[in-house]
């Protein structure tokens, strides 16, 4: 417990880390400059139909050349840290061997900039920007990949080791195998369960193998990033399909990386457990569950489960996600322009009731929480984004709570910095606490923006 409020407001721990968060295809553009290779989200998003309105990662917030601004807009924030990822194809073009110097340049400039400005570097490794060469290769549901990642991990570690603060191997695995390969609704594109469930388990060779090579090249400490699901059931019967659900998202990544082993609720599942699927090989779960310095959750909304009515049709609310499941909107929550329901609790639910028992001690940081809405700039220039400030508060409080439930959440990311490519939605979907226009690249922090700072400066959010 630590002396954490007054009456008017919720005091954060002492170091607390507050930072936000970028990703390299959404923000950098460059998509060709300076010997960039090409990513499978430029194959993807050149694909007609793939991505709303055609939009693509060609120029994106044009980070590429104005990082300069954005390390300028988080000292307004006034963050520790900023989280932001690496371009594999900028550094390893075909994403094996041959190095490209630009590359390695450009994130010496941003990680300099960074440094000088009092900003912790925390750095993902890869946030799905895959090389396309690699994808020509199999990709993620190629074995190989653990060892492709590893020497891109050796490379990145061993020019950045010295001023990167944290180290994140990989961004939300389950997005990558799920979306990537089973859904198909993000790059590659793939709608194959078999390559899918290979993915999942190459995805944590590749972490493992890239916990040891930054080990080797680095003292900074280094965790990975999840996307946790929390799922309410809304029934009794529900409860057994809602645990599942955990289990195919949460459990197939928090079991071996903690407890070497796969959940045994999918046991037998070849669908959605590796195991089941006959990738584990003798050795993998030492490689897999190589020691971490923290884990790092992005978390958005929860899902309510319940059963589908005996008539089989979905009422009002109601999403048939399978034989006799569905997914609930209940009335009277938020929905965010992704339609994703608001529930500030739920983060608190997280951290205590699924990632606590299996992390223990371990440090945990919320690298990514935020939300999109309908931003726009009104006449006299601002951009009043009160949905967002009321998310990020409800959510704020809801990490405080698990803080004082004794979860060691040691920092807050909020996502995003800026307004960016939003994967499959294109420009469509706004989730900064920055404006940015996309015809003049011009960027406005939001009201939001200006709250996030007041939050930063006082350690604390005023309860009001
Ligand atoms: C993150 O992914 C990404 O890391 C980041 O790049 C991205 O911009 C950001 O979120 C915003 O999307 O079943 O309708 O409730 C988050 C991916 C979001 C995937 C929540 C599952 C559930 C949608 N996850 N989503 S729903």
């Amino acid at each position: 417990y630590f002396p954490m409020s007054t009456d008017d407001q919720l005091r954060f721990p002492d170091g607390f880390l507050w930072g936000a968060a970028t990703a390299a295809y959404q923000i950098e553009g460059g998509a060709d400059a300076e010997g960039k290779g090409p990513s499978i989200w430029d194959t993807f998003s050149h694909t007609p139909g793939k991505v709303f309105h055609g939009d693509n990662g060609d120029v994106a917030c044009d980070s590429f050349h104005r990082y300069g601004e954005d390390i300028a807009l988080l000292k307004r924030l006034g963050v520790g840290s900023y989280r932001l990822s690496l371009s594999w194809p900028r550094i390893q073009p075909t994403g094996r061997g041959e190095v490209n110097a630009k590359g390695l340049d450009y994130y010496n400039r941003v990680i300099d900039g960074l440094v000088e400005a009092g900003i912790e570097p925390s750095v993902t490794l890869y946030h799905w920007d895959l090389p396309q060469a690699l994808q020509d290769a199999g990709g993620w549901a190629n074995r190989d990949i653990a060892d492709w990642f590893g020497e891109f991990a050796a490379i990145a570690g061993e020019a950045f080791g010295d001023r990167v603060s944290r180290w994140i191997t990989l961004n939300e695995p389950w997005v990558v195998a799920h979306v990537g390969y089973r859904d198909g609704r993000h790059a590659p594109g793939i709608q194959d369960p078999a390559l899918a469930v290979a993915a999942n388990h190459h995805l944590l060779l590749a972490h493992g193998n890239a916990v040891s090579a930054l080990r080797a090249s680095s003292a900074a400490p280094v965790g990975i990033t999840l996307n946790l699901t929390v799922e309410r059931p809304v029934t009794p019967e529900a409860a057994a399909h809602a645990a599942v659900l955990e289990a195919r998202q949460n459990g197939v990544y928090l079991d071996p990386i903690f407890h070497g082993r796969y959940p045994e609720l999918l046991d037998g599942d070849a669908s959605f457990s590796p195991a089941a699927a006959g990738h584990v090989r003798d050795g993998d779960f030492e490689i897999i569950g190589a020691p971490l310095d923290f884990l790092g959750v992005n978390f958005y909304a929860p899902h309510y489960v319940g059963m589908l009515h005996a008539d089989g049709e979905p009422r009002r609310g109601e999403t048939v996600t399978g034989p006799d499941t569905v997914s609930i909107q209940p009335d009277g929550l938020p929905i965010t322009a992704m339609n994703w329901l608001v529930e500030p609790g739920s983060i608190r639910e997280l951290l205590t009731r699924i990632v606590a028992p299996v992390t223990g001690a371990l440090p945990v940081y919320i690298t990514e929480n935020g939300s999109s809405w309908h931003d726009y700039v009104t006449q006299d220039g601002q951009v009043n984004d009160l949905e967002r400030i009321a998310y990020l508060r409800g959510h704020l409080a809801a990490v405080h709570g698990a803080i004082a439930d004794g979860v060691p959440v040691k920092g807050y990311f909020a996502w995003s910095l800026l307004d960016n490519f939003e994967w499959a939605e294109g420009y469509a979907k706004r989730f900064g606490l920055v404006y940015v226009d996309f015809a003049t690249q011009e960027r406005l922090l939001k009201r939001s923006g200006e709250v996030y700072a007041s939050i930063v400066a006082a350690n604390a959010l005023p309860k009001a």
